[in-house]
C-alpha cells in the first residue's frame, strides 16, 4: 500500500550550489518550500558542486561548504529517508549526460541566458566554457529524473525553458526518452531582494555583507541588518509598484508570518517604518532559529551526514543510471 502511494506521487528535483551559505532569499525563494513539499512529492534534492565551480572556488572552502549544504537539507526538514539527498558530483551521471546534452543546445539559446550574461559580466577574467554551458549540466539534473516538476526561484525560470526545449528537442529526433518538466515557482518568496539595493535580487555572493541575511546570522545581526535595510522616504507601510525597500519588507514578513499583504497594512497601520523593521526583524529571526539550531547538532556529525549521502547518491545513481543507459541507446553508442 505505502509503495503504491509513492508510485502515485509526481516527482520533483531541485538543487542548489554550496558557493557559500544560503541567504534568506535562497531559503524563502527555495529551502523552506522544498520542505513544505516533500510530503506531497516523491523529492530529489542535490547539491550543485559541480555547477559551482563555473566560478573558481577555493578547494577546502567549496569542501566545507559542499558538507554545510548538505547538513542544511536535512535541518530545513527534510528526510535522508523519504527523500533522495545526495550531492551532485557523486552520480557522475550527471557530468556524462551533460556532455550528451551540450551535442543538442544551441550556441544561440545559450547566448541569451540573463544569468550567463551577467555572471560574464562580473568574472570578466574567467568566462569559462562550463558558465557557458551551465543550463546544459542544470538539464542533465532535471531529464535524468524524469522530474514532473522543478522549484526554483524565479530567476532559474529561464534554464528551466531551456531544459524544456532541449528536452523536446530530443524527444523529436529519438522519441519520448524525457519526461519534459514544469516550472514550480511559489507566489511569495520567489524574488526576496537585497536589503541594501531592493532593484536587485538577494544574492550570497555580494560584497556587501549588509544587503543579504544568511541563513546562520545571529539574532542581534539580523536586526542590525534589517534596522539599516534600505526604504523610501515615506513611512507608510504600503505595499505599492515603485517602492521596491518596503515591497521587499512585506514580502519577508508575509514568507514569515503567513500573512497577506492587506492583513500587513491593517496590522502597521499608523506605525512607521522603524516599528515595522523590527517586526520583520523579529519574524526572521523566529524563521530562522529552529533551522540553525539544528544545523549547528548535525554539522559536528560528520560520520552521520557522509553515511546520509552515500545512501543518497546510491539512491539518486538507480535511477539516474537507467535514464543514461536508455539516452546512449538511442543516440548509437557502442554497448558491450
Ligand atoms: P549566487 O549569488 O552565488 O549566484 P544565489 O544566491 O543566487 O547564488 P543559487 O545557489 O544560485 O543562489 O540559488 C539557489 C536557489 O535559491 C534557486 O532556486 C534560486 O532561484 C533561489 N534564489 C536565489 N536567490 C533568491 C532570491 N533572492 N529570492 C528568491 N529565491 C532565490
Ligand atoms: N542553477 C541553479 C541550481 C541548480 C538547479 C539544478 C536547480 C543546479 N541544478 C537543477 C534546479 C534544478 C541555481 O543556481 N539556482
Amino acid at each position: 500500500m505505502k509503495m503504491q502511494m509513492m508510485e502515485n506521487k509526481k516527482r520533483i528535483l531541485s538543487a542548489i550550489q554550496p558557493s557559500g551559505l544560503p541567504t534568506l532569499g535562497n531559503y524563502l525563494g527555495a529551502l523552506k518550500n522544498w520542505a513544505g513539499m516533500a510530503r506531497e512529492f516523491d523529492c530529489f534534492f542535490a547539491v550543485a558542486d559541480l555547477h559551482a565551480i563555473t566560478v573558481r572556488q577555493d578547494p577546502a572552502l567549496l569542501k566545507k561548504q559542499t558538507l554545510q549544504m548538505y547538513a542544511l537539507l536535512l535541518a530545513i526538514g527534510l528526510d535522508p529517508q523519504r527523500d533522495t539527498l545526495f550531492i551532485q558530483s557523486h552520480v557522475p551521471e550527471h557530468s556524462q549526460l551533460a556532455w550528451i546534452l551540450n551535442c543538442y543546445a544551441q550556441f544561440g539559446e545559450m547566448s541569451r541566458m540573463t544569468q550567463f550574461k551577467d555572471k560574464s559580466s562580473v568574472y570578466t577574467d574567467n568566462i569559462n566554457v562550463g558558465l557557458f554551458a551551465y543550463p546544459a549540466l542544470m538539464a542533465a539534473d532535471i531529464l535524468l529524473y524524469q522530474a514532473d516538476f522543478v522549484p526554483v526561484g524565479a530567476d532559474q525560470k529561464q534554464h528551466l525553458e531551456i531544459t524544456r526545449d532541449i528536452a523536446a528537442r530530443f524527444n523529436g529526433i529519438y522519441g519520448d526518452v524525457f519526461k519534459v518538466p514544469e516550472p514550480y515557482i511559489g507566489k511569495q518568496g520567489a524574488r526576496i531582494m537585497s536589503l541594501q539595493d531592493p532593484s536587485r535580487k538577494m544574492s550570497k555572493s555580494d560584497e556587501n555583507l549588509k544587503s543579504f541575511i544568511s541563513i546562520l546570522d545571529k539574532p542581534d545581526s539580523i536586526m542590525k541588518k534589517f534596522k539599516s535595510a534600505v526604504t523610501d522616504s515615506q513611512a507608510q507601510v504600503k505595499y505599492s509598484p515603485g517602492k521596491d525597500g518596503i515591497n521587499n519588507l512585506m514580502n519577508i514578513y508575509s514568507c514569515c508570518r503567513g500573512k497577506d499583504y492587506e492583513e500587513i497594512e491593517k496590522e502597521f497601520e499608523g506605525r512607521g517604518y522603524g516599528d515595522f523593521k523590527v517586526a520583520v526583524a523579529q519574524a526572521v529571526i523566529e524563521e530562522l532559529q529552529p533551522v540553525s539550531e539544528r544545523f549547528e547538532r548535525l554539522i559536528d556529525d560528520k560520520a552521520y551526514l557522509e553515511q546520509c549521502a552515500r545512501q543518497g547518491a546510491q539512491k539518486a545513481q538507480m535511477t539516474a543510471s537507467r535514464t543514461l543507459e536508455q539516452v546512449m541507446k538511442k543516440v548509437g553508442f557502442y554497448k558491450i
